[in-house]
């Protein structure tokens, strides 16, 4: 294997490099390996990103690939228990069964639920729509609504694009503001940065200042410069305050090149206008000086950044919170800038081959709401399958997710599940979730992938990129999802189009590995990146800081920001009610 190089002491002994595909912190990993041995995993200190930092967790990449429980090969559910079955017999009775309910019932009878470990899998995040297309459902579901939606729509509105999420410079900045975000204990979230305990830390050495805005004292909050407890869910009155601080103080900064190419900038300051430090401290339980410290603060400091992420997300004003905390980062002039919220230039940057993203094309049978980007929110899942009408859903599959477990409201998910006609689940083990499945078809562990991050190195803090081929070559009678899904794909899709049936025959001739060639050959770095220049560096390639990227990074065809100014403004109207009725 080419990544693998004898060390000195034992000739048994082998080295191999690679990233963690735990998290999305991205740190990579040096794996001692006798054979098919793992012998110990520590931090890759040669890697250029995480330069050697691990979290405990990584050791699970052991765990997982050696746990006696994670299943091998397919099982079907029977009146005896769980039987294991051969991969056609179980590839066969999968695509029978999807086929019977789209017949019986309709294309969109079958649900399918994209759950959170497909995004940190290279071959199943390359042929995911291949999947999708054969599936020929419009019954999407995904993790997105329990976690970024927010952050999608508004990128989607102001760049254009659902992916061009900004990201904090960490590495650089001098005040850091994280609302509703534990990096200590998540490991950092659309914002991919290994070691996030040392990064604040540095950022504190440097006389720079971390502030943590959480109902809760937690771990980010312990080593912080301040801490703020926020009564949950009032955020958005924590921001509309500071904007008004930041126009009242006169510390918008309209000139900055952000600003300049957001057309309504000038409506800002009025969406604020009745929001004063001192009429939401009460309710948010900050005091109005200290709000107004911290606007000071922010705004006079060399370089900030406002990062909001899952605690101003996923609650009742998630979407006018990641907003403000955006427009905030405009108007201070923090977008795009040293030390503030810059936009990622990756080797595979899949805005470029991905649509934008759009919001309430259709909507969910039942509860009416809105889809995005092609999938309904989570909550809508199980009233469409218990509620009966045309359009019910009669069959699911569920890729790399236990919803049962992480979306609201699981016990009534349960039941609907269990009510299905028929039910296929790709994941390694029997969960509560997939012990509904009539057919369980376990992957292969990310010890036997290759891997490049497509996902996060989109929202890293410093550009670069890596490659590793599997550390185990996979078994024979083993699948890696990627395949499984074009195995699903030829059975149930047979009249495709002849340039997909190709892509499918190339892909699964010589693995996903010339999908991501391709991706490379039209990416920025295409001179820097290609599959030798990542073979010839196992520890990864190291493509710089983030850099300004404006106007280029902008989607919309007139290279603007588009504010969105009249659709978040609509949405003050709940706020309002909110702070009513606290009065009351
Ligand atoms: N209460 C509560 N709920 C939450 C959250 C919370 O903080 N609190 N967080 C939310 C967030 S941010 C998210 S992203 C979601 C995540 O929730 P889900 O999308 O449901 O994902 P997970 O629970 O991470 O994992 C789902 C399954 O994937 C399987 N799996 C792991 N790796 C692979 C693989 O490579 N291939 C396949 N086929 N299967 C694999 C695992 O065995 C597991 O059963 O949960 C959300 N729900
Ligand atoms: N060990 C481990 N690490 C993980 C994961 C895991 O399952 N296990 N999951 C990974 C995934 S998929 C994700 S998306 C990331 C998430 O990573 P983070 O975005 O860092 O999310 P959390 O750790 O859930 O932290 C959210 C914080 O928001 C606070 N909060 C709750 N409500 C409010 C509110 O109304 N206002 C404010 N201001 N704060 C609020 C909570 O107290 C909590 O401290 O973690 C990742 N890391
Ligand atoms: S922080 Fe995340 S990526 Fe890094 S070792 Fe831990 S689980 Fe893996
Ligand atoms: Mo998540």
């Amino acid at each position: 294997m080419t990544t693998t190089v004898a060390t000195s002491n034992t000739v048994n002994e082998q080295l191999h490099f690679r990233t963690c595909t735990l998290c999305e912190a991205m740190c990579g990993v040096e794996i001692k390996h006798d054979g098919e041995k793992v012998l110990s995993i520590k931090g890759d200190k040669n890697d250029p990103f995480s330069q050697g930092y691990i979290c405990p967790k990584a050791t699970a990449l052991q765990d997982l690939h050696e746990d006696p429980d994670r299943l091998r090969q397919p099982v079907e559910r029977t009146a005896d228990g769980w039987k294991p079955i051969s991969w056609p017999e179980a590839l066969d009775k999968v695509a029978a069964g999807i086929q019977s309910i789209q017949q019986k019932y309709g294309q969109n009878a079958l649900g399918v639920y994209l759950g959170n470990p497909n995004v940190h899998n290279m071959g199943g995040m390359l042929t995911i729509k291949q999947l999708l297309t054969s599936l020929k459902t419009r019954s999407r579901f995904s993790a997105t609504s329990i976690d970024q939606l927010p952050h999608h729509i508004v990128s989607m509105h102001l760049f254009g694009h659902m992916l061009r999420i900004p990201i904090p410079d960490v590495n650089h900045t001098q005040y850091m503001l994280i609302i509703g975000g534990n990096p200590l204990a998540s490991n950092g979230s659309i914002m991919t940065a290994p070691n996030m305990r040392q990064k604040l830390k540095d950022i504190k050495a440097r006389d720079g200042k971390v502030v943590v805005i959480d109902p809760r004292r937690t771990e980010t909050a312990d080593i912080a410069s301040e801490h703020h407890f926020i009564r949950p869910a009032t955020d958005v009155l924590l921001l509309l305050a500071m904007l008004n601080e930041i126009y009242a103080q006169g510390y918008a900064k309209l000139d900055s090149k952000a600003a300049t190419l957001a057309p309504e900038i000038d409506r800002i300051a009025m969406f604020a206008k009745e929001y004063t430090p001192e009429s939401v401290a009460d309710i948010t339980g900050i005091a109005a000086p200290e709000i107004k410290r911290m606007v000071k603060e922010f705004c006079e400091a060399e370089s900030s950044v406002c990062y909001g992420r899952m605690g101003i997300s996923v609650q009742e004003f998630g979407l006018l919170s990641q907003y403000l905390s955006m427009v905030i980062n405009i108007v201070t002039g923090r977008l795009d800038e040293v030390g503030g919220a810059m936009f990622p230039n990756p080797a595979i940057d899949v805005v470029n081959s991905s649509g934008p993203g759009y919001l309430g094309k259709r909507h969910s049978r039942v509860s009416h709401l809105p889809d995005f980007n092609g999938e309904y929110p989570v909550v809508a899942m199980a009233d469409e399958m218990l509620v009966a009408g045309e359009g019910q859903l009669k069959g699911f599959m569920m890729v790399a997710g236990n919803p049962v477990i992480s979306t609201p409201n699981g016990e009534k998910l349960d039941k609907a599940l269990s009510q299905l006609e028929f039910m296929v689940s790709l994941d390694y083990f029997v969960t509560e979730t997939s012990r509904h499945a009539n057919i369980i078809l376990p992957p292969v562990s990310p010890l036997e992938r290759d891997h490049y991050d497509i996902t996060f190195n989109g929202f890293a803090v410093h550009n670069v990129a890596k490659y590793s081929p599997a550390l185990f070559d996979r078994k024979d009678n083993a699948m890696h999802d990627w395949e499984i899904y074009l195995e699903l794909a030829d059975r149930l899709d047979k009249d495709a189009p002849e340039a997909t049936q190709k892509e499918r025959a190339a892909t699964k001739a010589f693995g996903p590995k010339i999908l991501l060639e391709q991706g490379l050959k039209y990416g920025p770095h295409r001179e820097a990146v290609t599959i030798e220049t990542l073979l010839a560096n196992p520890h990864g390639i190291d493509l710089g800081p983030l850099h300004s990227m404006l106007p280029e990074a902008i989607k919309h065809a007139d290279k603007q920001i588009h504010l969105h100014v009249d659709f978040y403004q609509a949405d003050l109207a709940r706020v309002r009610e909110m702070v009513q009725q606290y009065n009351e």
